[in-house]
């Protein structure tokens, strides 16, 4: 909210607590910009929604949340044009818990035909108790008062340190910059709305979820593993026995400034306790987890799942691990829910709510419980580490790619190398990076300036890929496709090719038209299908002069790993890593469709984990090819695995200890924005 853009919502007296009604909306709000008068609609039956009190806690994975979320998506999508939509929102803004309304409206938003281009701010700007530390929530308000009282002081932001959750006494905090990282956050709590595992069949039932659910977690799975060799921490063992303590802690320190509530902490050495919480009608036991566990394990290893029929539906090679994805979350299209039950969400409850499984203490959810939260807390690994595994069980069951079918013909990678700005070649090279973010809209009164947290996290210098490819036949195009991993397992032994390829992070992936003969390709850190640019994640509001390509549009763009976040942070000596890179054939790779790259009103969405809006997603290939399976008979090591058409090269990450100011992200040769990509 800014001077004239200020918008008051002038609300039917229906919407309204008695002691509203009958007023002049100015004398409620004391509001100075445009009042909008709303169309006064008959609202349907809110009943289920309504019944969530206003300051208890909300979670998507309990059940019976999840019906009252489900109800209210339905009549947010039902809602006949914009204006009945806008009103019910506004009745329903007024009158219900803040969280579950946030959540149903967010994911209407992004699935209703007549709202694909609002603007839906980030999360922490309505919930920065979500995000920020402890203690920021009373210091935004002090630092308002101050701006309000003393016209034309210089607002301070309000300074949050980097190591606020623990001290290095804990190893496990050693890799929170990853975990409590802003902007990891918001992209899976962004990446969720997009893909609900509730509601109408046809928000859920988008093409390829489950495989997408699988990727997308993989991927956060190797990023973290390869951070946490990064700072010489083992690989995250899988949550697999689930009666023995848990030695990892979490103490998260977040505000609680929406509901009466305070997000408990783990001591170290807990175990998970049957949850028998009336108050929730949530009643499961550890039993019941493990059940749907070995039945997953069962389904992966006989390679068919046993539908509700009591029929079989086999584990397909194009079809398999969507099928799975889907019966793992387990989502709303899951083929068998009570077979295998919901193991994925009531694993994030259970852990959550390990503090008070009776509800003996009148205690809510901690952070696991929350898809704005969880990444947060190190068991979220040690959870999806096991999710992961029984994917990973499954693609062992396939026939890895033979040699032929990896090939392109003709076309030969020749070199790959990586320049980074101000570093010696094939290095990237990482930092710390301040940036600043608006608090105003998440503070429960208008304060006439804006207030900024200040927040620290990693950076890399931009870089840009110099690829090297002969082709020896008729022009053609492929698509491009780049990976990093880690060249030395933790014991600083290279990797066997079957562990490797589990640690190999995407970089990018994109068509190139190829000429005969020789090419080179040339291309920028910032055009990476994967990442959503830094403006988009830390954006300022009032700031749109320098986004010619529409920051301010959050929508499905919104979507995406946060640039930043790119590449690991690496070590001060250098760390060894190999980058890979792969020509494929793009008349296998294509996807048919209209629009085929998705792009709209300057937007170029990060397909990677986010895919495309309303479309297939844009490659034929399986998620995470080649590594997805693993290797033929006779490779050890990923020179063993390489064909014409694939290089790789030894790089090194080197991190610098050192702070930049906000605003000081080297730009420089490859900071043109937004509209630049592709
Ligand atoms: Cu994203 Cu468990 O699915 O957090």
């Amino acid at each position: 909210p800014k001077g004239d853009d200020n918008l008051t919502f002038n609300l039917p007296d229906d919407y309204l607590e008695n002691r509203y009604k009958n007023m002049n909306v100015s004398d409620r709000f004391g509001s100075k910009g445009k009042t909008v008068n709303l169309k006064p609609i008959t609202l349907p039956n809110l009943d289920l929604p309504l019944r969530l009190k206003k300051t208890d806690s909300f979670s998507v994975f309990v059940p019976l949340h999840r019906e009252m979320a489900a109800r209210l998506i339905d009549v947010l999508l039902a809602m006949r044009g914009i204006e009945d939509f806008i009103s019910c929102a506004a009745y329903c803004r007024q009158n219900m818990n803040p969280l579950l309304f946030n959540y149903a409206y967010s994911v209407a938003i992004l699935n209703r035909d007549d709202t694909k281009n609002v603007n839906l701010p980030p999360l922490y700007e309505f919930f920065p108790d979500r995000f920020l530390s402890h203690g920021v929530a009373s210091r935004a308000r002090q630092e308002a008062n101050i701006n309000d009282a003393v016209p034309g002081i210089d607002s301070q932001p309000i300074e949050i340190p980097l190591d606020y959750t623990a001290s290095d006494l804990d190893e496990e905090h050693r890799v929170a910059y990853f975990r409590e990282d802003i902007g990891i956050n918001l992209h899976h709590w962004h990446w969720h709305l997009v893909y609900p595992f509730l509601g109408p069949r046809r928000i859920v039932a988008k093409d390829r979820r489950g495989e997408l659910f699988y990727y997308m977690h993989q991927q956060i799975m190797a990023r973290y593993n390869f951070e946490r060799l990064c700072n010489k921490l083992p690989r995250t063992r899988k949550l697999i026995d689930l009666r023995k303590p848990i030695p990892e802690a979490y103490f998260p320190k977040l505000d609680s400034l929406t509901s009466s509530r305070t997000w408990a902490a783990r001591p170290p050495n807990i175990t998970l306790q049957d949850i028998h919480r009336e108050f929730e009608s949530l009643n499961f036991d550890i039993q019941d987890l493990e059940r749907w566990r070995d039945r997953l394990y069962e389904a992966v290893s006989t390679g068919r799942i046993q539908d509700q029929e009591g029929g079989n539906v086999s584990l397909t090679e194009a079809k398999g691990i969507d099928d799975l994805g889907n019966l793992i979350e387990a989502s709303s299209i899951s083929l068998n829910r009570n077979l295998y039950g919901d193991m994925h969400n009531l694993g994030h409850v259970a852990i959550g709510l390990v503090h008070d499984p009776d509800f003996k203490y009148l205690e809510t959810f901690s952070v696991m419980a929350d898809n704005a939260t969880a990444m947060r807390d190190p068991i979220f690994y040690r959870w999806h580490a096991l999710v992961d595994d029984i994917f990973q069980k499954y693609k062992q069951t396939l026939t890895p790619y033979s040699a032929q079918q990896l090939d392109f013909n003709g076309i030969r990678v020749a070199s790959i190398e990586v320049n980074s700005q101000n570093s010696p070649r094939n290095q990237f090279s990482t930092y710390w990076q301040q940036s600043d973010i608006n608090l105003t809209r998440g503070m429960d009164f208008a304060p006439r300036s804006n207030v900024f947290a200040r927040v620290q996290h990693l950076q890399h210098q931009p870089f840009e890929y110099k690829i090297q490819v002969m082709n020896n036949g008729q022009p053609r195009q492929g698509t491009v496709r780049i990976f990093l991993s880690p060249k030395f397992d933790e014991r600083g032994v290279p990797f066997v090719f079957n562990d490797q390829r589990k640690m190999m992070i995407e970089l990018d992936r994109f068509e190139h038209n190829f000429q005969s003969k020789s090419n080179t390709i040339t291309r920028r850190s910032r055009q990476s299908r994967l990442v959503i640019p830094f403006e988009r994640v830390f954006r300022d509001l009032n700031d749109t002069s320098s986004a010619p390509g529409g920051i301010n549009e959050f929508n499905f763009c919104g979507c995406g790993w946060p640039e930043h976040m790119m590449i690991p942070r690496g070590n001060a000596e250098g760390m060894p890593a190999t980058l890979f890179v792969m020509v494929t054939n793009f008349q296998d790779d294509r996807v048919n469709q209209d629009n085929p790259r998705g792009s709209a009103n300057g937007c170029e969405p990060a397909v990677l984990f986010c895919g495309l809006r309303d479309q297939k997603y844009p490659d034929a290939k399986p998620m995470g090819y080649p590594f997805d399976r693993n290797g033929r008979s006779g490779v050890d090591t990923l020179r063993d695995f390489l064909t014409p058409n694939m290089f790789t090269q030894d790089v090194t990450i080197k991190f610098t200890n050192m702070v930049a100011p906000p605003g000081a992200a080297s730009r420089g040769a490859s900071g043109q924005s937004q509209q630049n990509r592709g």
